[in-house]
Parts: structure tokens; sequence; C-alpha cells
């Protein structure tokens, strides 16, 4: 990529930015893509600790291109990080994007020069980037989260946190583990863990409720015979509340005897995946008594795999930590059967709190923990995180970090007043966190190319939301929030994982609700923008 100014500079070499990079091109648009990471694939990129696995099956996993599914096969349902990967450079070669990426380049900075009409971006190698557009496409994880435990730089052995793992790898085989966080990284490192590590401990603060994946091996005739359905299927994605395949049964819990709902109950569990979450009961996210139900089936099928009784209160309670589904559920492979193994222990964290770290290990109000390998799966600081730990000064010279101090406010979950010729995908009020990642990657990409599209042809040069507009939108991802059970649980989906985050939903909790709004805005003249 040369440097000189180019009319979009997308950040980020996840679907949304890759699939943007496709599509702008596509409408002769010179757009071009930064990332820090040396090879594509986003969160796959960072993410590459022992275990990483994607928890939506493919085909739904990948875009929807002929061109990239047509000659390209995966070996798994729930493929891993390595082939994830592959997947990508596999995408940037057959969609010809290399020319127009360049790895390696963090973006530090990015500031609006009024005047020109142009932002001026900043990477970590000293270089400025002028741009009519910024469009950060950074995912929902792209911060890390490592709470803040008195002691750690006392430590003396090693720590990572999953989001930061060594690209290089990291042998945990005949070492003393402890893995802090049971969400879902920490549940997938930690069946691995478990399979090479002397000792394994598993510090958690509230039980997981994860569901089982049901691991499925593919062959190249199978794909072969399921391709003829891939349109149909890709085609129904932005028309499901998850961008998933399907929606829930469209009828209550509550509506039918316990026989029957023990039967759907009994399809989607068995049938595996998410599914037990996405194609559930339709009140199972809204009504306490539905989802009661459904915690209880989740609870007796979990409590069945638990060997020790004495386990079965900590990862599996009687009470449901919080309505299911309302923090995100992960897949398991066999998480509930390594505590039946010797060389694996499990520390509630709510019984003994960690007073510190030592160089020994962890001190918790039981006792040391002792290991030389310290695994923090204490997730990220979603959704906003990745935007507001680089500065970027809109109009008025505000960062974007100051003005989202007491909450994240955004027109579509894309645009900001005050930041011109800015918007981001995935990120903060739209579906990203509640959506399948390239369906959102899709329906946000294939609006925004026409969006600038449109602009172009009319040869207006600058769009900003108005401040109204994104009242109104950040007023309603809420109000649709409180109208679920989401507010009910302390999780990143409320922005509580992260001390101090002031708590509002983060998501919009539709992808068809948010496909039919962004194609009403568009239709009534992009409603909601300055434009000019
Ligand atoms: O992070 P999390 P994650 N002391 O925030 C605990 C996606 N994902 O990386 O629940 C002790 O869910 C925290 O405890 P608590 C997926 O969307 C997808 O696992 O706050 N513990 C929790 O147990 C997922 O939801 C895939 O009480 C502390 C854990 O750390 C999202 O990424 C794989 C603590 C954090 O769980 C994030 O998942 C992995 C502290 N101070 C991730 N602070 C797949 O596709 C936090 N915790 C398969």
């Amino acid at each position: 990529m040369s440097d000189d100014d180019c009319e979009a500079l997308i950040v980020g070499a996840g679907f949304s930015g890759l699939y943007l990079l496709h599509r702008l091109r596509e409408a002769g648009i010179d757009a071009r893509l930064i990332d820090a990471a040396e090879e594509p694939g986003g969160i796959w990129y960072w993410n590459c600790y022992p275990g990483a696995r994607v928890d939506s099956q493919v085909p739904l996993y990948e875009l929807s291109l002929p061109e990239l599914w047509r000659d390209w096969t995966w070996s798994e349902r729930y493929p891993g990080w390595r082939e994830l990967r592959a997947y990508f450079r596999h995408a940037c070669d057959r969609l010809e994007l290399w020319p127009h990426m360049a790895m390696g380049r963090r973006m530090t900075g990015a500031a609006w020069d009024e005047g020109q009409r142009k932002w001026r971006i900043t990477t970590g190698s000293g270089e400025t980037i002028a741009a009519r557009y910024l469009l950060p496409c950074l995912g929902f994880a792209a911060k890390a989260h490592v709470p803040k435990i008195a002691g750690l730089e006392s430590f003396a052995g090693e720590w990572h946190h999953i989001g930061h793992w060594p690209q290089q790898g990291l042998s945990m085989a005949g070492r003393k583990v402890a893995i802090i966080g049971t969400g879902a990284s920490g549940v997938q490192v930690a069946q691995e863990a478990a399979a090479e590590a002397a000792q394994l401990t598993l510090l958690q603060r509230t039980p997981i409720l994860a569901l089982p994946m049901r691991q499925e091996a593919l062959s190249e005739e199978q794909q072969e015979r399921e391709k003829a359905d891939y349109p149909a299927l890709f085609a129904a994605r932005p028309l499901t509340r998850g961008g998933f395949d399907v929606n829930g049964v469209e009828i209550s819990a509550l509506d039918v005897d316990e026989a029957e709902r023990r039967r759907l109950f009994e399809r989607q569990w068995q049938a595996g995946g998410l599914r037990f979450w996405y194609a559930n009961f339709a009140d199972l996210l809204t009504d306490e008594r539905a989802n009661r139900h459904a915690y209880d089936f989740w609870r007796d099928k979990t409590r069945a795999r638990i060997t020790d009784p004495a386990l079965h209160e900590i990862l599996a309670p009687s009470e449901p930590p919080h309505p299911f589904g309302t923090k995100r559920p992960s897949l398991e492979q066999h998480y509930y059967e390594i505590f039946s193994q010797d060389n694996v222990s499990l520390v509630d964290l709510k019984r003994a709190p960690i007073e510190r770290i030592v160089p020994e290990g962890i001190l918790t109000a039981q006792g040391l923990v002792e290991c030389d390998l310290i695994v923090f799966a204490t997730g990220f600081d979603a959704g906003s995180g990745g935007l507001t730990q680089v500065e970027i000064r809109g109009r008025d010279d505000r960062s974007l970090a100051d003005v989202w101090r007491g909450g994240v406010a955004a027109y579509l979950g894309a645009a900001v007043h005050g930041f011109p010729n800015l918007a981001y995908l995935y990120g903060p009020l739209s579906p990203s966190g509640f959506s399948n990642g390239p369906t959102a990657a899709e329906i946000q990409g294939d609006w925004l190319r026409d969006f600038l599209v449109k602009l172009r042809d009319g040869g207006l040069t600058r769009f900003e939301a108005n401040a109204e507009a994104e009242r109104e939108w950040t007023a309603s991802v809420a109000a649709i929030g409180a109208m679920t059970l989401f507010p009910r649980a302390k999780s990143w989906y409320m922005g509580d994982n992260i001390p101090g985050k002031p708590r509002q939903l983060i998501n919009y909790p539709s992808v068809v609700g948010y496909t039919n709004y962004l194609d009403e805005v568009a239709a009534d003249g992009y409603r909601g923008f300055a434009l000019a």
C-alpha cells in the first residue's frame, strides 16, 4: 500500500474490514486497509490460545460470496483458529485484496481536519495517512481486560491474557497452570490445559452456562452436497434475530405443557451449538418464568455430567446465577468432565476471593494456588474499548473516549455526532455481540458501500450524524433492551465487566430489526445524517 492519501481508510482485517474493503473497491472507491496484526483474521489472529475455536457453525460463520465458498472446504463444523486464519488468507487471495492492505500497521491516533475535510490517521511507525473517510472495523473484543490484582508484578512465573497469546505458541505440558475466568475463552483453554498440565486450577467467579458443541468432522463430499443450500442459508441470515439460519419457535414456553417444552429443549440440546440459545422458545430472553424452565433443563443436564456432587452447586447451581442466555453461553466439548481428573481443581472465588498474587502463585482467602503460568481469561472492554483506547479526535477536538465517558451514544451503532466521515462497523449499539459475525459484516458493509456511493454520486464529501438521531437511536437500544432480561445479568453485554464503565446494553438485540431499520434509513434519503 502506498502512503498516498486515500478515499477511505479501513482499520482492521477481520470479517467486517475485509468485506468492506472488497465492496468499496468493487464500487470504485479508493479504499485501503491497515491492521496492527501481521496476518488478517482479526480476533483469530490475536486469540491463538490453545483450544480457540469459533462457536458458530460453518457455513453460517463465513462470508456469503460464492467466489469464496465455491472452492473452500472446512475440516470441522466449528473450526479452530489456525483454519480460520487460513480462510482469511484465502479470502484476501480470491478477492485480490492484498495490494490494498498493509499489515503490521497499528492506528495510534486520528484527527479530523475540517478545512481539508479529511481524517489524518497516525500509525505506530510514525506515518500519517490522510483519508476522506475513516472506517474502524475493530471487532467487539479489541481491548483485553486484565483486572488489577495486587502483586502481579511480583509473580515469578509467566502470565498471559488470552487475547495476547504468544504467536509462537506456549506449551502447558507438565506445568502448574491457573486460569482466572470461566467465560468462553476460559472454558476453551481449560479443556486443553487439563490434558497437558501437571496441575490445572480454575478460578471461577460466576459459573458459565455452557452448552454442548457437538463438534463434527466435515468431509469434502458432504460440503459439496451442502453447497447447493448455501445461497438460501445466506439469504436467511439477515432475516433472523441472531444472524444465524433460524429463529426460535414463535410460541411461549409457558403456552405448552411440560412434555412439549422438554421436547423442544431436548431437540435443540441434541442439535448442539448455540441453538439452545438462539432457536429456543420466543420468550426465552424476555420472560423470567419461561427462562427458568430453560435454566432448570440446562442445570439438570449439566449436573448429570459432573461426577463430584460437591461441585454441583458451584458449576451448576440450584438457583440461576442470572437468567439463562443473558450472559453469553459458551460451547464446550468436555468441560464438565475435566473436573473428575486428579490434576484439575476448581476454586470458587465467591467463597475464596483472590487476595493478591505472590511470586509462587495466587493467594486466595482459602490459601495459595501454586502455579508457574497464569492465564487471564478475564474478557475484554467489549464494544467501545477498541475505539476509545486510540485517541480519535473529532471536529471539536474532543476525543471519542471523552465524548463517551458517560456512556456510548451513536447513530445506528456506527456514526457519532461530532465525528464527521467516521463510521465504525461491528461496534457498540449495533447488533455485533448479538450477531453471528459474518452476517453483521455483510449487512453493515453493504449498507455503508451504498451510502458512500450515494455521497460520491451526489458530489458530497461530508456526512455527520445528527445529534437528535443519535439520541433517539441510543435511547431505542436501551428501551428495547429494557424489554428483555439482559439487564438482569452482570455481563459484558451491559458493560459490567469493566470497573467504572457506565452500565448500558451495548448491542442492539435484533439483527433483522437492525437490517430493516438500515433499509428504511436508506430509503428515506439517509435520514439522520447531515450531508454536505
Ligand atoms: O470473556 P468473558 P471471554 N476476577 O467476559 C471473569 C466471545 N468468544 O474472553 O462472570 C476473577 O465472557 C469473569 O467472571 P464474571 C464470546 O462472545 C467467543 O471468555 O464477571 N474473575 C468471567 O468468568 C464471549 O462472550 C469464542 O464473574 C474475573 C471471565 O473472567 C466473549 O468473546 C471464544 C475477573 C470473562 O469472561 C468474551 O469471552 C472466546 C476478576 N477480576 C470468546 N474479571 C468462540 O467463538 C473477569 N473475570 C468460541
